[in-house]
């Protein structure tokens, strides 16, 4: 059995069960929030990041190299388009999205406002969260526009680069932050169509469900909302920062 030790509403642990979702893999999940993982969690990802992923005796991290992974392991349906320039284009956005869109959707927006007070105990900056949407945030929704289709999906039919894209506006979403549709219209109408589609409904389902969950509790309520549980968990009750934590 397929184990990913992370919560879902990690973007890159999103990512990772949205393609397992698409490819009819079955799994189970330890739904840790980062930073309480324990000490076999450091062995397995050095930088003590989630998504971690474990087949058998294959222990991955980083979600590209397991989205990758999964793509060869279970080739049909593939989250990949066709063409060998589409692929690229595919490949590059969900770098884009895994690097910048990290950088300004998740560790200066929805990290800002949500993980650092609530896991931490540390207060909300709001002063730099509300200059991240104006500068950082603004510019990648520009970008966005730019190579949103007016029609259709991201790099061809849904997959990939959709799934890691949207999963990023979600954590934002969570921090109260919701892009404006006039400014950015084929965004906003790309960003709709792909939510609407049922793979990233069911992994939104999961992680609306356990973002408003206490951060301890969220085993428990990812059992009650019918996600397969792995058998021991590798979270402790207390967090700690991590070699390369930009909190
Ligand atoms: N490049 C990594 C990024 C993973 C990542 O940053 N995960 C976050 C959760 S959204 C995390 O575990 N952060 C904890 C830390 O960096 O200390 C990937 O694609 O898997």
């Amino acid at each position: 059995m397929i184990r990913i030790i992370g919560s879902p509403v990690s973007p890159f642990v999103k990512k990772v069960l949205a393609l397992l979702v698409m490819k009819g893999v079955d799994f189970e999940v330890d739904p840790i929030t980062p930073f309480y993982g324990d000490e076999r969690f450091s062995e397995m990802s050095p930088l003590r990041r989630i998504p971690v992923f474990i087949d058998g005796d294959i222990v991955l991290t980083d979600s590209s190299v397991i989205a990758q992974y999964i793509e060869e392991r279970w080739p049909s349906p593939s989250a990949l388009p066709a063409t060998p320039e589409a692929r690229a284009k595919a490949r590059w956005l969900e770098e884009y999205s895994d690097s910048r869109m990290g950088e300004v959707f998740i560790w200066k927006g929805f990290a800002t406002k949500l993980v650092r007070p609530r896991v931490f105990k540390e207060p909300f900056d709001e002063a730099a969260f509300n200059d991240n949407i104006q500068t950082g945030v603004a510019e990648v929704l520009d970008y966005l526009e730019r190579v949103a289709p007016e029609d259709g999906f991201l790099a061809g039919p849904f997959g990939l680069a959709d799934i890691s894209i949207a999963s990023m506006f979600r954590c934002m979403r969570y921090a109260e932050w919701t892009p404006d549709a006039k400014r950015w219209p084929r965004t906003c109408a790309w960003l709709a169509r792909t939510e609407s589609e049922s793979v990233m409904a069911t992994v939104t389902r999961w992680s609306d469900a356990l973002i408003v969950a206490p951060i301890l509790e969220r085993r428990r309520i990812a059992a009650e909302i019918g996600l397969k549980l792995t058998e021991e968990t590798f979270g402790l009750k207390t967090p700690r920062r991590a070699a390369m934590s930009q909190l």
